[in-house]
């Protein structure tokens, strides 16, 4: 088994915010999940960096478009690593072997049959770096998305024949209707399609920062075809992902992991994905990828946050104050994946307190005091009381299930369920009290047991989403195995606990 998870490749004219951080965490929440189910797993994240809106952004600035997304590339690449993502790589649409991958392509949808010489005419927003049709325009001739005016454009181009996919997509989604998520997404790809599709520029005539047109050394790739192609080029010449058998190196990846097993994006870029991207690979004879999950926007005051819109919450001092679990929590928590959410700073601390280090830290240090406190540490030879066993029974299961479905926020309140349910039972059964009585050993042995591998059982499933403080405190439990099949209340075979620093502190260090 093989599972591919992609973000975006994010544009370099500005630096990261929480949006990206969004994606990305996203991301790499299935794929530590599915590294948990033992499977060969590809992260894939990077930036996107010709085309107008990096050019547009450089000139105002005075330098070289290639020396600003040297400059912010590294930003989104030290973004990973402090969000705690573990991506396999990072591409650059800028890595020559991604240019080569792009034109070879792009030519052969040429040799196909599927691209002409033609002159557009049109509206045109340089920051999304697209044209609009006429019913996609706001008043005053505005973006919907950037609210800036928008250009009139003439410019001769080759024209990549979209239209010709028209009947091919309608089969696509018919046949296939789990291949977008959600299903408002899906109804909205698919009635965009239907409404009539119309051929869209290959090239760009005027622009110079791109990948060059082999037929046609007056042309850049439209960024959009050089940016959706990332998700395959990658491929041809990323490293073998850590922990790969031996004896894989120099192997194209290609061949394990196309095709993607899911691309995540918000709706902003919707059509690009359920729409061009489908009709590209068709026209190049290459296999369509299995699922796009479409999350929507993080909002402050009401607005899309980013970077020019100026409302952006900084991800990086989240971090700094909370570390990356608390914002990886937040964000998966409070906003159901899948749908808009507001974010703001008295929100996260609500959740951060409320569950993060009442819920789940206390359950976490009274477990572990406890053990130390009436069996020296050493957890009782007890089995799970039934009781619990019934309210656990199926869970890795059923969080795997949500998980393959990209429903990130309804797999956490699956197990979220469970953490609340072993506190209930900590105040059902209240131990301090069985401890008092010397006839009641053995019932507090089998809460003392029960507990802490519930306690274990909860860590193991929320690891994707807080891998740094469940790798603590399966530490602290002697139970450092992360594997699902071993996730199931009862596999456990915890001998000793050890205690540990509160997981969620209630004051920061710095605060
Ligand atoms: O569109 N809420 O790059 P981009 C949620 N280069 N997600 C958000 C967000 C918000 N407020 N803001 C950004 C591009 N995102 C192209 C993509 S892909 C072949 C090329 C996330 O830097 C979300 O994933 O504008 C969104 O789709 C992406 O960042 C857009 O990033």
């Amino acid at each position: 088994m093989s599972f591919y998870v992609t973000t975006p490749i994010y544009y370099v004219n500005a630096a990261p915010h929480l949006g990206h951080a969004y994606t990305t965490i996203a991301a790499d929440v299935m794929a530590r999940h599915h590294r948990q189910r033992g499977e060969e797993v590809f992260f894939l994240t990077g930036t996107d960096e010709h085309g107008e809106p990096v050019a547009d952004a450089a000139h105002a600035l005075g330098i070289e478009p290639q020396e600003l997304a040297d400059r912010n590339a590294e930003r989104f690449k030290a973004l990973a690593p402090q969000l705690g993502a573990s991506n396999d790589f990072f591409i650059r649409t800028t890595d020559r072997q991604h240019e080569a991958t792009v034109q070879e392509v792009l030519s052969r949808v040429r040799e196909n049959g599927f691209v002409y010489e033609g002159t557009y005419e049109g509206s045109y927003c340089p920051r999304c770096a697209d044209f609009k049709a006429e019913n996609e325009i706001d008043e005053g001739n505005r973006c919907p998305i950037h609210h800036i005016e928008l250009t009139r454009e003439q410019e001769d181009n080759y024209f990549f024949k979209l239209s010709a996919f028209q009947e091919p997509l309608e089969r696509l989604y018919a046949e296939r209707e789990d291949w977008l998520a959600p299903r408002t997404r899906y109804n909205e790809a698919l009635s965009f399609i239907r409404s009539g599709l119309r051929d869209v520029p290959l090239t760009r005539h005027r622009l110079k920062w791109g990948v060059p047109v082999p037929w046609d050394s007056e042309h850049v790739f439209y960024v959009w075809f050089d940016a959706l192609l990332n998700y395959y080029s990658a491929l041809r010449y990323a490293p073998q992902p850590a922990g790969a058998p031996q004896g894989l190196a120099g192997e194209d990846l290609l061949g394990r992991f196309w095709p993607a097993s899911y691309h995540l994006i918000a709706k902003d870029i919707l059509r690009f994905h359920a729409v061009y991207w489908p009709a590209l690979l068709m026209a190049a004879e290459i296999e369509l990828p299995e699922h796009i999950f479409v999350h929507g926007y993080l909002l402050m005051e009401g607005e899309k946050m980013s970077k020019s819109l100026g409302n952006v919450l900084d991800p990086f001092a989240v971090i700094e104050r909370y570390g990356a679990d608390a914002l990886r929590f937040y964000l998966l928590r409070d906003v159901p994946f899948g749908q808009d959410g507001s974010v703001s700073t008295a929100s996260f601390e609500l959740r951060y307190e409320s569950e993060l280090a009442n819920e789940l830290g206390n359950l976490a240090s009274r477990t572990i005091a406890m053990i130390v406190r009436f069996r020296d540490g050493t957890v009782p030879a007890a089995g799970v009381d039934p009781a619990l066993a019934e309210d656990f029974a199926g869970l890795p299961e059923r969080v795997a299930a949500q998980i393959d479905r990209a429903e990130l926020t309804l797999a956490l309140e699956e197990i979220w369920q469970r953490v609340r349910r072993l506190n209930r039972y900590v105040e059902e059964q209240a131990p301090w009290r069985l401890a008092r009585d010397d006839a009641r050993a053995e019932d507090l042995d089998r809460v003392l047991a029960t507990l802490v591998e519930g306690l274990r059982s909860v860590t193991v499933l929320l690891w994707p989403y807080l891998p740094q403080s469940a790798e603590r405190l399966l530490g602290a439990l002697g139970a450092p195995d992360l594997a699902l099949v071993n996730a199931r209340l009862g596999a456990g075979s915890i001998e000793r606990v050890s205690t540990i620093d509160s997981l969620f502190p209630k004051e920061s260090p710095s605060g």
